[in-house]
């Protein structure tokens, strides 16, 4: 049985290629681990995308047949993963990943349904790595799966079934198809904050899942998981062996626990790999700051999110701006670039809101910079409870929502707020991000990173 997988098109993003999906990989790793032959596709090579309609195209003469074909979406990307399922050549199309899951496992029947998921026969939520083994295992066998846990399918009026997806044990999974991702055969150099780096920068985990509880994020109080550190150390001597010099740790929460994740970040630096990773400003314990430092990390990025301590409160991010501003200099001072994860348009946003933002950046004056618009996306507090922060889902198709930066007008603005108007939010964002061009050392990862 032949499984092909891939992630949807990344054309949004500065560098597509740039963002090797980890979850893909797992899932390579298991199917490959039981026997199935199994490639992971290149979506940027099946389709292009024109940069002034915004439109894709896709090229069937470039997709391979296959029997299983699997493609893994977020909100923003699940219509590209429609069109491309459309027209694979493939005799059964399952959709995995943050959309499919919380779209599956979360309230608003109305999305649950075949027009959402045009192009697919199944929608597997949750974990992929032994369901989607087994659902090969029973497809090549002729088996009913219908009765899989995380397993969606469609009823004949087009109403999505789902099964409640089980927790796999993060200690027993293979170990991710590193070697697969298309992107490996091609590096490229890159240049990351004065750091040559080769491409792709290849994910990795070592934990899955977050015990904190920030509503705007589907990852809020799933606990967390850890890999064990034998499978750590396997998977960067494999990258070490692949030629891969420099990884980003995909964790929620990289700092959560100091000795853990010290003894990681030397597990990286043996092995000749620079890191990047996530954290959140009250897990920023300067002395593992300094160990960072002397074991290859290349930056954290910090989710600092909002200057105001109001919007802090109301998203339950558990920091305020005074905790941010010493994890961003705590870090400097531990000679660690910094990168600090903004956004800007969470229910209760005001004009003085976004204000304190900049302030909060003019001062804290982070390394880099991202800036995001939020997005009610499927998983998150407020789509699970729209009601409770005074709005309602937008009406808008999921390819919308998507924050447009410099060029965003009041147009892609999907979701109305109470305390600010489309048009200023917008003005806002545009203003903010072309401020942090202007006064940040870079806003985001498209302006820091150059190919040499
Ligand atoms: C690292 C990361 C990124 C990176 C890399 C993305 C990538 N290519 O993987 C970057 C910075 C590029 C990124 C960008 C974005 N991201 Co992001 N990202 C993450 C993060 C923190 C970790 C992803 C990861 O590696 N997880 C670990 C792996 C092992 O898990 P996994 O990928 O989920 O895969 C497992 C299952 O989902 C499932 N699965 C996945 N795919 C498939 C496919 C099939 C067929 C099957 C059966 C199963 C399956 O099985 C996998 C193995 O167990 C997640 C949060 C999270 N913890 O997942 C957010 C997350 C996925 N991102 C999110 C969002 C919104 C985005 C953006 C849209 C943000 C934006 N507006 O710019 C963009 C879109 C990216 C794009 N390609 O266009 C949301 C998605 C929410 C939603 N409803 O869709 C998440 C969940 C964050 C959140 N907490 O809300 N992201
Ligand atoms: S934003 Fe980060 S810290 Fe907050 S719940 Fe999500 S993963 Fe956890």
């Amino acid at each position: 049985m032949k499984v092909i997988l891939l992630d949807s098109p990344a054309w949004r993003l500065f560098y597509p290629e740039m963002h090797q999906h980890l979850g893909v990989c797992y899932l390579a790793g298991a199917l490959r681990r039981d026997g199935f032959d199994v490639t992971i596709a290149n979506p940027h090579m099946v389709t292009s995308r024109d940069k002034t309609t915004g439109q894709l195209t896709t090229y069937p003469d470039r997709m391979t047949p296959c029997d299983v074909l699997g493609i893994s979406a977020t909100t923003p990307q699940v219509s590209w993963a429609s069109e491309i399922a459309q027209v694979w050549p493939a005799k059964v199309k399952v959709l995995g990943g943050a959309h499919a899951t919380y779209v599956a496992l979360g309230p608003h029947e109305q999305f649950k349904q075949k027009k959402y998921f045009a192009g697919f026969d199944y929608v597997m939520a949750g974990e992929g790595d032994n369901l989607l083994v087994e659902f090969c295992r029973r497809m090549s066998h002729q088996m009913s799966v219908r009765e899989l846990s995380g397993l969606g399918y469609f009823e004949k009026d087009g109403n999505l079934i789902s099964n409640p997806p089980k927790t796999v044990d993060v200690t027993q999974v293979a170990d991710p198809a590193f070697d697969l991702w298309p992107a490996l055969s091609s590096p490229q150099i890159v240049n990351i904050n004065g750091t040559n780096v080769d491409l792709p920068l290849v994910g990795v985990d070592t934990a899955r899942g977050c015990p904190y509880g920030c509503r705007f994020c589907g990852d809020a109080r799933t606990g967390l998981r850890e890999v064990g550190l034998g499978q750590t150390i396997r998977q960067a001597l494999h990258l070490q062996q692949l030629g891969v010099k420099a990884v980003y740790v995909r964790d929620e929460t990289f700092t959560i626990k100091p000795k853990r994740c010290t003894r990681i970040a030397e597990v990286l630096h043996a092995a000749g790999l620079g890191w990047q990773a996530m954290t959140r400003a009250n897990l920023t314990d300067a002395r593992v700051l300094r160990h960072f430092a002397e074991n290859g990390c290349l930056e954290l990025s910090l989710g600092v999110e909002s200057g105001s301590a109001k919007m802090l409160r109301l998203m339950d991010k558990g920091t305020t701006p005074t905790m941010n501003l010493a994890a961003t200099k705590g870090c400097k001072e531990a000679g660690i670039a910094v990168c600090a994860l903004m956004m800007i348009g969470f229910p209760g946003e005001t004009v003085g809101t976004l204000e304190e933002s900049r302030r909060w950046l003019a001062e804290a004056q982070p390394t880099r910079a991202s800036l995001s618009l939020f997005q009610p996306y499927p998983g998150c507090d407020v789509w699970n409870h729209p009601e409770r922060y005074g709005v309602k889902l937008p009406d808008a198709p999921f390819e919308h929502w998507w924050g447009k930066g410099l060029e965003g007008t009041e147009d892609d603005v999907v979701l109305d707020l109470p305390t600010i108007s489309r048009r200023d939010l917008a003005r806002g964002h545009r203003e903010l991000a072309r401020w942090m061009d202007e006064h940040i050392a870079s806003r985001d990862r498209t302006s820091s990173v150059t190919v040499v």
